[in-house]
């Protein structure tokens, strides 16, 4: 397997994070989406990252999607995700307002380097769109006294929501005041001590506007 894509994406780094903990061996290729957008082109028309490309040249698109298939190779013992039910749904929203929040802070972030003029009511709507799901996210986590979100072994939304605050803390540091957010600041510190989180790591490297 070929993962396409640098780990200061919190989306690439999900990926990376599960397939290690999953004990599944692959390539890396930390292709820039800008830099090397022609390079993954082939593999991806969106040109996006994550882009997963399978040992029979299959192409996987979309983290959650690549997820789910690392899941079917883990099987259900295995798997950092409920198989059904209720636990699996609630999991899967904390997911999405992770990614959603990473969705989020990447377009906060192009519209600051590759726009002259920043949209104000863009900005604005992103910045109350990330304030809005940490606060949410700070609450269900600060109710919770598990190590983590679903009990004692980590999970996809784990993994989900420290990968998103480190680059959210590294992408819009003003977004992401720790003090408000002690639940989430001590969520992340453990699982960035995990040794996966330590290795799969880059510090954000954002595309130019020249
Ligand atoms: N929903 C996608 C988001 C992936 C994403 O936004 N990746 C960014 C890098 S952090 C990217 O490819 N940006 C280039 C672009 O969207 O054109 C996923 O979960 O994989």
């Amino acid at each position: 397997m070929l993962l396409i894509g640098q780990y200061d994406s919190p989306f690439v780094r999900r990926v990376a994070i599960a397939l290690r903990l999953y004990g599944l061996s692959f390539e890396h290729r930390p292709w820039s989406t800008f830099g090397d957008a022609d390079k993954i082109a082939p593999y991806n028309p969106l040109r996006r990252v994550p882009t997963l490309v399978l040992d029979d040249g299959e192409t996987l698109i979309e983290s959650t999607a690549i997820l789910d298939y690392l899941d079917e190779l883990a099987g259900p013992e295995q798997a950092m995700i409920a198989g059904s039910g209720p636990e699996r749904r609630r999991a899967l929203k904390i997911c999405a307002l992770a990614t959603g929040l990473g969705d989020k802070g990447v377009s906060l972030l192009y519209e600051r380097v590759l726009r002259k003029d920043q949209s104000k009511i863009w900005v604005e709507r992103c910045e109350a769109q990330i304030g809005g799901v940490l606060d949410v996210l700070e609450k269900q986590r600060a109710a919770i006294t598990s190590p983590y979100w679903f009990g004692d072994r980590i999970g996809h939304a784990d993994i989900a929501v420290a990968c998103v605050l480190r680059f959210t803390g590294e992408a819009h540091p003003q977004l992401f005041n720790a003090a408000r957010y002690p639940a989430l600041k001590t969520h992340a510190a453990r699982c960035d001590a995990l040794p996966p989180f330590q290795e799969i790591v880059q510090p954000l490297r954002p595309p130019s506007g020249d």
